[in-house]
């Protein structure tokens, strides 16, 4: 597996955007970009399983719908490549709101709303690290 984290961040297909049929075209963008993917599973969690994950949120008003939409159907977990990984995949995925995403960008082409906007990202390298940890086991990552 890489070494250098730097090059590594995390990624979800979220359950809306796997719901719709949109994981094979969101895979081929990702590709596109330029990423590699080292770990890419479909799961579905639990509800202990996103309250975890998203914990750092836990105070936020929109706590419950966030984490009922993301354990209420399956969704694709991803270790993705690239030099400046994490940038480089907030970029490609765009602002939270997919209304205010830039042409290009993933929510902007597949988001619906603030909530359910298709594609999930780490917000730096020592997160992406945590996450890509909660999800995957050093066999799943190539
Ligand atoms: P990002 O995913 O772009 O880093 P954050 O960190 O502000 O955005 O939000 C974390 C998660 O909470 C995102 N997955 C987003 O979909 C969700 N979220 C943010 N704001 C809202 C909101 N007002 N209502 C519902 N979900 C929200």
């Amino acid at each position: 597996m890489a070494e250098q984290t730097g090059n590594l961040t995390f990624g979800i297909i979220k359950p809306d955007a796997v719901r719709g049929g949109k994981t094979g075209n969101i895979i081929q963008r990702i590709l596109d970009g330029g990423f590699k993917l080292q770990g890419m599973k479909l799961i579905h969690m639990t509800l202990r399983e996103a309250e975890g994950f998203y914990a750092v949120h836990s105070e936020r008003p929109f706590f419950g719908e966030l984490t009922e939409f993301m354990s209420g159907a399956p969704c694709v977990v991803m270790a993705l490549e690239k030099d400046g990984a994490v940038k480089a995949w907030r970029d490609l995925m765009g602002a939270t709101d997919p209304a205010k995403a830039d042409e290009g960008t993933l929510r902007k082409d597949f988001g619906g709303s603030m909530g359910e906007n298709a594609v999930h990202g780490s917000d730096s390298e020592e997160n992406a690290a945590i996450e890509i940890a909660y999800f995957f086991s050093q066999l799943e990552l190539v």
